[in-house]
């Protein structure tokens, strides 16, 4: 397959190499156009991947049958807009971050859209990027016109496993919403890594009872209890991580924060309903992005 990857940052770099190795006609797209991007990982098993990799050719762009987008949620209206006028028609888009509400914010397009959420955890160590542990990837349409597009579960499994197909996947999106609304903030606000979380059962009781009535009010009923003990497994499988919301704080960088408890807040507001913790939770993290952002470090 032709296949253009949107953001080369940690997952990015991980997503274009094993295609590569996997025989995939890839580049991919940076923000300011470089000929070639230097993919260098570090995988899971000690092996190295290091090449440079053709980038940011309108051919290629044009030709592609795949979008795979990687960026942080922030950044995905403004770039993808730029490229839907460079796309064919049939090019697939598979939307790979954190957090939803990035398609509501695209103009009017009849691309088939995919939205995707992954377990796989990769760093950056200077420019060497660590893919730190082996995950799962689900995938599934959000546009009419992606529903037939399964296979591509399939390609991608054989390039970077796990990857599985969700007819409906907004219900796994959710989940992973109700994960980072836990998670992120907190992390961010504690100053600590995941694994510390297990000593605030109070607070993530709270914040998946607010999460769980939202996602009922949006047809994927859930409870409390069912939520609360996957967001345990994870804060335990994910125990020694730094959030990624963390290391954005770390990093002065703006935080996903608007898609993640802002778009539960959006979401709770149209059914009429008011969730104090994540409102609160939300309120917090924007405070601490503002004190780097209001003096013009690390604006997008
Ligand atoms: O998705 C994550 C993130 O850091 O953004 C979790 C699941 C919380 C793992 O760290």
């Amino acid at each position: 397959m032709k296949i253009t990857v949107l953001g080369c940052g940690a997952l990015g770099q991980l997503w274009l190499s094993r295609l590569y190795q996997q025989g995939h006609d890839v580049q991919g797209w940076l923000r300011v156009p470089q000929p070639f991007c230097t993919v260098d990982i570090i995988e899971t098993d000690g092996s190295r991947f290091s090449q440079s990799l053709p980038s940011n050719d309108a051919e290629h762009l044009r030709s592609s049958d795949l979008l795979l987008v990687t960026l942080k949620a922030w950044q995905v209206s403004d770039a993808v807009a730029a490229l839907l006028p460079k796309l064919s028609p049939a090019c697939a888009i598979l939307l790979l971050h954190n957090g939803m509400g990035t398609q509501d914010e695209l103009p009017a397009n009849t691309q088939p859209i995919l939205q995707g959420t992954t377990t796989h955890a990769a760093r950056h160590d200077g420019h060497t990027i660590i893919h730190v542990a082996d995950g799962t990837t689900h995938i599934g349409p959000t546009s009419p016109a992606a529903e037939a597009l399964s296979h591509l579960a399939e390609v991608l499994h054989q390039a970077l496993p796990d990857v599985a197909w969700h007819n409906t996947i907004t219900a796994a999106l959710w989940r992973k919403l109700a994960v980072n609304c836990v998670i992120n903030p907190l992390t961010a606000l504690y100053d600590c890594r995941n694994g510390e979380l297990r000593h605030y059962p109070e607070q993530i009781t709270l914040i998946c009872s607010e999460v769980a009535g939202v996602m009922a009010m949006e047809g994927h009923h859930t409870t409390c209890e069912g939520l609360q003990q996957y967001v345990m497994q994870v804060i335990e499988s994910t125990a020694d991580n730094v959030s990624s919301m963390l290391q954005d704080i770390h990093a002065q960088r703006h935080t996903e924060i608007d898609y993640i408890t802002g778009y539960l807040l959006r979401r709770a507001r149209s059914h009429g309903m008011m969730l104090p913790e994540n409102a609160r939770l939300f309120d917090l993290v924007k405070r601490k992005e503002n004190e780097y952002e209001r003096i013009g470090v690390g604006l997008p």
